[in-house]
């Protein structure tokens, strides 16, 4: 039997980006794995919770059984389904299907059933401050080979739109839901008339809008035939989802911010998305993953894993093999690499034409020089954008 004999957290920031990989080492010499835990807000919470509760939990257990490891590491403190252990448990399962596949010889997308395509669709970021400004960046985008582009202005919600504030606001990344919403509305119209129906357009709104808001707001975007309208409604408003369906047939996706089973079930069972978003280490892994695959085919929903820059070439590889194995596979987020990246990562998915493909090497197929990582630290600090506020100085979520 094999044995886990080593349980690290490997902290690197190539891209200034804080990321977190799992590496875990055996009893047999050579063979170790890599899992990506990155919650790059939390990212020291998360090594902690690596390297005091589950190292001490895994050492010496048998490393094929992944279920059981899962299951029994998941509920080991009890209280369970929270971002920061679901990425920590995410790093261990990971790191256990890299060295499975190892063990087995094959690529990770060959133990989850085989391919149903040769390479992955992905869709690329395109962003600007005037709606022109998005069409020329759309244009780059299909020149590139891309035929899936998300379409913002401004990042999230808009900015440096006028913002009248009352005397002494507080400081924060101001913005006016109902001047983000007509820009997005005229951005929209614009790439239509002018690039036309060939691209597929994906907006993420990233939960900026009240309810009633967000139902409108995707009943005005229906003439656009988007590909998926993104993080409407926070999610401790899916409830609101059934009016969004009862108004509009823009197709909804949802799922990047989620960690707790009772998040996604009510949307896969009620048929009230379209793509599920899920961000994998947030849901603890490959294992969960796989299993939210079946669910969504047995409703008709497609995957879109999260795939920002706050993802580990690691977490990437998982998405990619995943992608290719599932046939409900919707679209893949792919914004492409800074080259410091390629400086820690080796083996990282390749993309050609609009398509990503997974390396053929056993496991992930994702190696990691541990030297040049220590090059990249990480820094805490808390990122602007999420200090989103109203016109009125009021918080406003993210
Ligand atoms: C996306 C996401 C990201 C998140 C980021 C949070 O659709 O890629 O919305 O941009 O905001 O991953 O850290
Ligand atoms: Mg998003």
């Amino acid at each position: 039997m094999i044995i886990i004999r080593d349980v690290k957290a490997i902290l690197t920031a190539p891209e200034g980006i804080n990321l977190v990989v799992v590496k875990i080492e055996t009893s047999e010499p050579g063979l170790h794995g890599l899992g990506c835990a990155t919650f790059t807000q939390r990212y020291l919470t998360v090594a902690s919770a690596i390297e005091d509760h589950l190292k001490p939990f895994l050492i010496g257990k048998d490393v094929q059984r992944i279920e059981d490891i899962w299951q029994t590491a998941m509920v080991s403190g009890y209280w369970r389904n929270g971002p920061e252990f679901n990425n920590a448990l995410s790093g261990v399962d990971m790191a256990l299907w890299d060295i499975k596949g190892k063990i087995a010889g094959l690529p990770v997308y060959q133990l989850l059933g085989g391919k149903c395509r040769e390479g992955a669709a992905i869709y690329k970021h395109a962003d600007g401050n005037s709606k022109e400004e998005v069409g020329e960046n759309v244009r780059a985008c299909l020149e590139e080979g891309y035929r899936y582009v998300r379409c913002q202005m401004g990042l999230y919600g808009g900015r440096d739109h006028k913002i009248v504030k009352p005397d002494n606001a507080l400081d924060g990344v101001y913005y006016d839901p109902k001047v983000y919403m007509r820009g997005i509305i005229e951005m929209f119209e614009h790439l239509r008339s002018t690039i036309g129906w060939e691209v597929e357009l994906i907006h993420d709104s990233h939960e900026r809008l009240t309810p009633i808001d967000a139902v409108g707001f995707a009943k005005q975007l229906e003439k656009f035939q988007l590909f998926y309208l993104e993080d409407a409604l926070p999610p401790e408003q899916i409830e609101w989802f059934k009016l969004i369906r009862q108004h509009t047939t823009t197709p909804i996706a949802m799922g990047e911010l989620f960690n707790n089973p009772n998040e996604w079930m009510p949307l896969i069972s009620g048929r009230l998305i379209d793509y599920i978003r899920i961000h994998v280490s947030q849901i603890g892994g490959i294992t969960p993953a796989q299993k939210m695959i079946s669910l969504c085919e047995a409703y008709g929903i497609r995957t879109a894993w999260h795939g920002p820059g706050d993802v580990s070439p690691v977490g990437h590889a998982v998405n990619v093999h995943l992608d290719v194995s599932s046939i409900n596979f919707g679209i893949q987020e792919w914004n492409g690499f800074k080259d410091e990246i390629h400086e820690v990562f080796s083996g990282i998915p390749e993309s050609r034409n609009g398509y990503v493909y997974p390396n053929e090497k056993p496991g992930l197929g994702i190696d990691m020089d541990e030297k040049m990582a220590a090059k990249f630290p990480c820094e805490n600090v808390v990122p602007a954008w999420t200090l989103a506020r109203l016109p009125d100085g009021t918080s406003a979520r993210p």
